[in-house]
């Protein structure tokens, strides 16, 4: 693994660098996104093969919508890793790289990431940190995965709020941040290449794809959709971890205003998916998933993320 421990965003920023320095098999370039509410950059990786030309289809990767989530960065830091480095000599690596060009984010909410790793007493903020709406400190941030602008909503039926006190405060309109515009621009700049994208959060062990703003609404490939989803909780209970899969309003709750469903609705990227990592919904450990565990958390999704990678490529 990356590290044992989380890393800080400058420590993120370090190995990235060091990645982009020392890959022995891809091109990997570190650039940014946009800025943060705060004004911090928001760093992305592309991953291409070193020995292929061209642009391709591309995966696209994020993390760190919500700032607590800690595995989820972690998560995607060591894809970053398997890819750039093919640490464990794994064909299917080096399969991968053929096949898609790579773009991962590990942290699309840095100053809420910032701000989670501060002292214990803000450990658990999910939001942003614009102070655009309230001078309450207590009060500050937008829910960022409320804040997608396709079939966007405030009202608690759908799972936003408009009170920005609350902590899933939608804005005050789709796109009204920094940091959902920022996905937003990289999804619009590649148009038609987006083979899929997933967006890393936890916690429960849910596989998601749209929709997820009403419990009502079916995709018409939703058969379809289930079987990819199929392959990911397949191969998670192949290292005995339960993932429960599905469309997210049914499965969990409506929430408007979510990655997935603009990356599915607004971009038109069809396999478009959220995955609440580990822990179980059942664990205590919740949000607080104890450093010690980053490594087999990695170590067992990644065949999973392999695995629905490959089922894409067979279906585009
Ligand atoms: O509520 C969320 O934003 C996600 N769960 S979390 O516990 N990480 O906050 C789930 C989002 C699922 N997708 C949609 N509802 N569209
Ligand atoms: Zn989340």
């Amino acid at each position: 693994v990356v590290s044992r421990r989380y890393l800080r965003l400058p420590q993120m920023r370090q190995f990235l660098n060091h990645v982009r320095e020392h890959s022995p098999i891809a091109n990997v370039t570190v650039s940014s996104l946009g800025r943060s509410f705060e004004g911090r950059s928001t760093p992305y990786v592309l991953i291409k093969s070193k020995n292929s030309k061209g642009d391709k289809m591309v995966i696209i990767i994020d993390a760190g919508i919500h700032s607590r989530e800690w595995i989820a960065p972690a998560m995607a830091l060591n894809i970053v890793y398997k890819l750039a480095f093919n640490p464990d000599h794994d064909p299917e690596v080096e399969d991968l790289l053929e096949k898609f060009d790579w773009i991962i984010i590990p942290v699309l909410n840095p100053d809420g990431y910032v701000y989670s790793h501060l002292n214990s007493s803000t450990r658990l903020w999910r939001k942003t940190r614009s102070n655009a709406y309230s001078n309450e400190p207590r009060c500050q941030g937008v829910d960022a995965n409320r804040n997608f602008g396709y079939q966007w909503s405030d009202s608690p039926q759908r799972g936003g709020s408009s009170n920005p006190c609350n902590d899933n405060f939608s804005g005050p309109q789709g796109f009204s941040e920094p940091e959902t515009r920022n996905l937003r621009n990289l999804m619009r700049s590649l148009e038609g290449r987006i083979a899929a994208y997933f967006s890393l959060h936890s916690y429960g062990q849910y596989f998601l794809f749209p929709w997820g703003y009403d419990a009502g609404a079916r995709l018409e490939d939703e058969d379809e959709m289930m079987e990819v989803a199929r392959k990911f909780s397949d191969t998670m209970w192949e290292k005995n971890l339960w993932y429960e899969v599905g469309a997210a309003a049914k499965v969990l709750y409506a929430a408007a205003g979510a990655s997935d469903d603009y990356a599915r609705g607004g971009a038109g990227v069809k396999y478009a998916f959220t995955v609440e990592l580990s822990p179980a919904d059942s664990s205590p450990y919740g949000f607080l998933l104890p450093s010690n565990l980053i490594s087999s958390v990695v170590d067992d999704h990644w065949p999973a993320f392999k695995a629905v990678a490959l089922t894409v490529w067979d279906r585009l």
